[in-house]
């Protein structure tokens, strides 16, 4: 006999085992509980919903004379602004102050580039409501960054 088919024999027997239990176990009046799967087994290997947060990539897209988003959401920590300016032709940058509007403190302000052109400014903010504006379209180009 080959090993391969003794071991076929051992696991036929290893089954049947397996079938005379639980057949045993169904001879009672009462109905054997089904096989119970853990509903927490497959979540494990999930990643974890509070996995640490590293820096805050944003990117920003100036099209059509206007930015893609009136509102930006970061952690606090080190957040890094890409402004994606798409209006070839046309110069767009960004300005980003502290608070609801253009009156606060100026955290940063990106060179105004003519686009296509694509460039970042990175700075460390602490929980709070910024305000950023492209510096040559201030009426139209503006929106909020909340970090929180
Ligand atoms: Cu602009």
């Amino acid at each position: 006999m080959s090993l391969h088919n003794r071991m076929r024999m051992v696991a036929l027997g290893a089954l049947a085992g397996a079938a005379l239990l639980a057949s045993a176990a169904c001879g009672g009046s009462t109905p054997a509980p089904a096989a119970q799967t853990s509903p927490g087994a497959g979540a494990a290997t999930a990643p974890a919903a509070n996995a640490p947060a590293g820096p805050t990539s944003l990117t920003l897209v100036a099209s059509n004379m206007l930015f893609d988003k009136a509102e930006l959401k970061a952690a606090p920590g080190a957040v890094t602004i890409t402004i994606d300016n798409q209006d070839t032709g046309i110069p767009h940058n960004l300005q980003v102050f502290k608070g609801s509007d253009n009156s606060g403190q100026s955290l940063a302000k990106t060179e105004v580039v003519t686009g296509p052109a694509k460039h970042s400014v990175t700075l460390e903010l602490q929980k709070g409501t910024y305000f950023y504006q492209c510096d040559v379209h201030p009426t139209t180009m503006t929106g909020k960054l909340i970090v929180g």
